[in-house]
């Protein structure tokens, strides 16, 4: 387990006026992670990260008090929140300095919306696929459909994203963090079946958004960072199934 060494400070949490910490648990190749991390950062959090891939073989004892066996979770105040959006929309409730949820019920709204888009109905078939990456037979059916739930989701959401630059308009807001790192992820399944193809192009106002998001100042930094991690992560995956490989 590592710890980032920059962000470890107390912090004043609203509700109850009570100096404490703030853990993320994770991994920055996680979309749900990285979710809550862009969150801090733009609203200058000083969050501690600590890292826990689900398949890291170190016991951590953190990881095992997730009931749901996943990451990320927060751990505030020796207290424990799971669900990534669950955590974000904690952390706004805590934190209301830089608010990143739109003022009005109606807006609130759409900006729910369109991360619900992503998490029901963009993510599940991407998930889906992984079985698949080294599935002894892959399923070209399953697989074939999988990609058109995810083109399909794509596309509904281009529908909700009328606004622009960003999600919600002219500045960043909750639903781009999680469409950020979200559609930065697609790629780390979807290549693996289709490497000559970017699942994000061709859904309109959602292709036109990533071109945006990927680039914009306060957001590319950290894609840059989980770029770099997820490559170093493959290399070491390679390199752990190689080395079994010679084994057997
Ligand atoms: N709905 C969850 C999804 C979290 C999730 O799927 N995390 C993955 C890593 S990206 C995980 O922990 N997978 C391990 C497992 O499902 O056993 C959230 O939003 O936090």
């Amino acid at each position: 387990m590592s710890i980032s060494s920059a962000a470890a400070r107390s912090v004043r949490c609203s509700p109850n006026g009570v100096d404490t910490m703030l853990r993320l648990h994770g991994t920055k190749i996680s979309p749900y992670y990285s979710r809550i991390w862009l969150q801090a950062q733009l609203k200058d959090l000083p969050l501690e990260l600590v890292e826990a891939g689900p398949d890291d073989p170190t016991p951590d004892a953190m990881k095992a008090r997730n009931p749901l066996g996943k990451i990320p979770f927060l751990e505030h105040d020796n207290r424990l929140f799971f669900e990534s959006e669950v955590i974000c929309e904690y952390l706004e409730d805590c934190f209301p300095e830089k608010p990143l949820r739109p003022a009005s019920p109606e807006d609130r709204a759409k900006a729910r919306l369109i991360t619900r888009t992503l998490d029901l109905y963009v993510m599940p078939p991407l998930h889906a696929l992984t079985p698949q990456i080294r599935a002894p037979q892959r399923d070209e059916t399953l697989i074939k459909l999988l990609f058109t739930r995810i083109g399909a989701g794509l596309d509904v959401l281009a529908t909700f994203l009328d606004r622009g630059p960003y999600a919600m308009g002219a500045a960043p807001s909750l639903p781009d963090c999680a469409l950020a790192a979200g559609l930065w992820y697609l790629p780390c399944i979807s290549a693996r079946f289709r490497p000559d193809e970017d699942v994000r192009e061709g859904h309109g106002a959602a292709t036109a958004y990533w071109h945006h998001i990927r680039s914009a100042p306060v957001f590319m930094p950290t894609l840059n960072e989980m770029t770099t991690g997820y490559v170093a992560f493959r290399a070491a995956l390679e390199a752990r199934l190689a080395a079994a490989r010679q084994n057997a």
